[in-house]
């Protein structure tokens, strides 16, 4: 756990358990614990180094303010203490696949007479669900409602729900305090990479995505001069220009006059980046090679699937299959690495899908392609166009690498060996050799020897 903000008064440690808020009548700050809970699933989410939880340090930053703040990541090793009765409020993020353990740890602190709040993807889409365990749940960005639940928060008037009526702008939204999580005697754990946010939204309307849910077809961009003044903050946190920036926008690229102008703005900094962005946005040779003089090493694209009629299914308009090869020609004429997303087990789905992808990957030479079952999450169209399909509703295995339905043209032995075929042979020594002789000796070549092993271990149990 990590060391408060340096507010707590000795009363505030004294505090027990009571129905009534222990500070009503001291009139002193209330103390929350942040909670970032660990998934139970058995696969390799939440392994391994983990990225700095932007969301709930963002929380964080605004509740630091008003209230006194710890924190506690349990994907790092930090432990949630046994008895939360010290807490007036504690505040839980989750995602699907982490929603189980989240609500555990909420059951336990209103047992212990602490206020709950959630938020985040999960309780954002199951509002009803969510409700059982917490007093409060938050749909979509804290930084919408924040004024109305600090105020009730204080005055112990919390609402079931907080909903903004309208999104706040980005221009008007701080930068997150880093000192929240970076405190956790645990912090080494997190990935070097330095969490950072330029836009919100993504209207392209994949069917099977959350963001067009909560945030419709809003896409909303900051001043890129402060994303540029961000980066300027880190690298004198961390002493170096050369700092590493993992932007984690929903599709960075959606307005590409902003890109154009972010990274133009970029230039020079020293920093490197990474990015989840748009296929459409790199058709263009010019943009790769602004990507590159910003500074940007690997970009994460969504390729989906290499079958015409799944991008179809799926409503991925950006995503045009027959510009793939160009698109990936663009990004490696810069030496920029490709971290290639490919779901599998869409209804379109057959044998064909795997070794198109197969094919895809080795005459591309992608870098480091992800793997990952077609996973419907609850709140989207697709969820509820699945649902009765849907073989079971266990949150822990909602982290698209379980089987959950059958695709409509594969049964499920077949499509899971094929899944697993298409890793190994990818990863075999063979295929590295292939995909990645004369790339730069760096930690992409570490994940492929790592996912070489991995893969060797897979079985048909392990996904089901
Ligand atoms: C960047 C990103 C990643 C990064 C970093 C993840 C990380 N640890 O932060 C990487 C690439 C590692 C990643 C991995 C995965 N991701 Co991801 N990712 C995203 C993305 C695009 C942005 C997340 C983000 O940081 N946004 C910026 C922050 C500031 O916004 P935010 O997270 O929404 O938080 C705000 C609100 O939600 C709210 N809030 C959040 N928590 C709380 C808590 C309280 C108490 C309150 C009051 C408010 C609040 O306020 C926050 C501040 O504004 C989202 C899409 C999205 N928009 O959520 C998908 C998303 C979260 N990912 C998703 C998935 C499926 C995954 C993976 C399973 C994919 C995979 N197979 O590897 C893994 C799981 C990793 C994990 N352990 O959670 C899904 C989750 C769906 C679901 N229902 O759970 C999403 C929603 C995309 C989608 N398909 O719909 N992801
Ligand atoms: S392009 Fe990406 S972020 Fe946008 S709707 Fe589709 S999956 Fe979601």
């Amino acid at each position: 756990m990590n060391a408060p903000n340096g507010f707590v008064s000795s009363d505030a440690l004294a505090v027990s358990a009571t129905s009534v808020s222990p500070s009503a009548s001291t009139g002193r700050r209330k103390k929350w614990l942040l909670v970032q809970p660990k998934s139970k699933t058995n696969l390799m989410v939440d392994s391994g180094k983990v990225s700095i939880p932007l969301n709930l340090m963002m929380v964080g930053t605004l509740a630091k303010k008003e209230f006194d703040v710890e924190f506690v990541d349990e994907r790092i090793g930090d432990k949630v203490p046994d008895d939360l009765s010290a807490y007036d409020v504690v505040a839980i993020t989750a995602r699907t696949l982490n929603v189980s353990k989240a609500y555990d740890i909420a059951d336990r602190a209103r047992a212990h007479g602490a206020k709950v709040i959630m938020g985040g993807t999960h309780p954002t889409m199951l509002f009803d669900e969510a409700k059982e365990h917490a007093d409060s749940v938050v749909f979509g960005e804290v930084e919408s409602v924040w004024d109305a639940l600090a105020a009730d928060i204080k005055n112990n008037t919390m609402k079931p729900q907080y909903k903004a009526g309208a999104f706040k702008s980005m221009t008007e939204m701080g930068m997150p305090d880093f000192s929240i999580v970076l405190s956790s005697p645990n912090a080494k754990n997190y990935s070097f990479r330095v969490p950072i946010l330029a836009t919100k939204g993504c209207p392209v309307g994949c069917n099977f995505c959350t963001t067009p849910t909560i945030y419709g077809k809003s896409f909303r961009t900051r001043d890129s001069q402060k994303v540029v003044d961000e980066l300027a903050v880190h690298q004198n946190r961390l002493g170096k220009k050369g700092i590493h920036i993992s932007f984690m926008d929903d599709n960075i690229s959606f307005k590409p006059a902003f890109m154009e102008e972010l990274l133009s703005a970029m230039i020079g900094t020293g920093v490197k980046w990474n990015a989840n962005i748009s296929m459409n946005f790199l058709e263009k040779p010019e943009i790769a090679a602004l990507a590159k003089e910003s500074g940007c090493e690997l970009l994460n694209i969504g390729f989906e699937s290499v079958t015409p009629e799944t991008i179809q299914y799926v409503h991925k308009g950006s995503n045009r299959v027959g510009r793939y090869e160009d698109v990936v020609a663009n990004v490696h004429k810069q030496g920029i690495g490709i971290q290639g997303y490919f779901i599998f087990g869409f209804d379109t789905d057959t044998q064909r899908s795997f070794q198109g992808t197969f094919d895809f990957i080795m005459q591309n030479r992608i870098e480091f392609p992800v793997f990952t079952i077609a996973t419907p999450f609850p709140g989207t169209p697709w969820f509820e166009e699945m649902k009765p399909r849907i073989e079971h509703f266990n949150w822990d295995k909602y982290d698209t690498y379980h089987y959950t339905y059958k695709p409509a043209k594969m049964e499920r032995e077949e499509f899971l060996n094929a899944f697993i075929k298409v890793q190994r042979e990818v990863y075999s020594w063979k295929s590295i050799w292939h995909r990645m002789a004369g790339k730069p000796l760096n930690w992409v070549w570490a994940v492929n020897v790592a996912m070489h092993y991995f893969t060797r271990r897979l079985t048909p149990q392990m996904f089901m």
